[in-house]
């Protein structure tokens, strides 16, 4: 029959990327929901309420005197990285009364960025304290506001007593490029505790 033999192969569905949830968390106002604004493919959800004159004794507005608001749940945002993997970005809150919700979102996630204030490092030990006790791997970002970074990564790594397979990355959180790269060294640190975990083949 004409045309028989050259039929197409049927068409195989293509395989659903893998997904994984990823947690940006650090201190207050170190531009969290500013970084998954900038990286997010989708319009990124956000819980902002502003900061009022209630708030002045709490909240440390030293250095971000120009923030008019602060997250009170979480962000939300999404990135494709290649047709295979899909990351679920989740910001957390950075103050400190909101903290309780970290655990909550935590769960199940398999990484996390701790943002750093370039400025203000001491706000986002929290942070790093909370993913080493979990366990949970992260990676550090150093967000040099007004893009200045006057600190090399590894004096970074120093002063936060920081183990060598935690990488530390200068970035902008404003932009969208320095923002993937961040997120790009978080799943090579994944990819790298994965394979160190698996037994090798016999
Ligand atoms: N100049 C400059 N401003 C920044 C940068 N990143 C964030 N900002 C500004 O700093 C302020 C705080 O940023 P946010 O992204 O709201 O910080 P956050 O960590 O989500 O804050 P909380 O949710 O309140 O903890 C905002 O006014 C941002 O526009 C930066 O790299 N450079
Ligand atoms: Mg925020």
């Amino acid at each position: 029959m004409a045309g028989s033999d050259t039929a197409a192969p049927p068409a195989v569905p293509a395989a659903a990327p893998d997904t994984v949830k990823i947690l940006i968390a650090g201190g207050f106002g170190v531009g969290k929901t500013t970084m998954v604004g900038a990286v997010s493919e989708i319009t990124p959800l956000r819980t902002e309420e502003p900061l009022t004159v209630a708030g002045l004794d709490v909240d440390d507005l030293k250095g971000i005197e120009e923030k008019r608001s602060t997250t009170v749940a979480l962000d939300f945002g999404r990135i494709s990285i290649g047709d295979d993997l899909v990351l679920y970005l989740f910001g957390t809150p950075g103050q400190q009364r909101f903290w309780f919700m970290w655990n909550d979102l935590a769960i199940g996630a398999l990484g996390a960025v701790v943002l750093i204030d370039v400025r203000r490092p001491e706000s986002s030990f929290a942070a790093v304290d909370f993913f080493e006790r979990r366990k949970i791997p992260f990676v550090v970002a150093v967000n040099g506001f007004h893009g200045l970074h006057p600190y090399p990564p590894e004096e970074i790594r120093e002063s936060l007593a920081l183990p060598e397979n935690v990488p530390v990355l200068l970035c902008d959180a404003r932009e969208r490029e320095s923002c993937r790269d961040v997120l790009i060294a978080l799943i090579d640190r994944l990819i790298a505790d994965f394979t160190l975990r698996s037994p090798p083949p016999t």
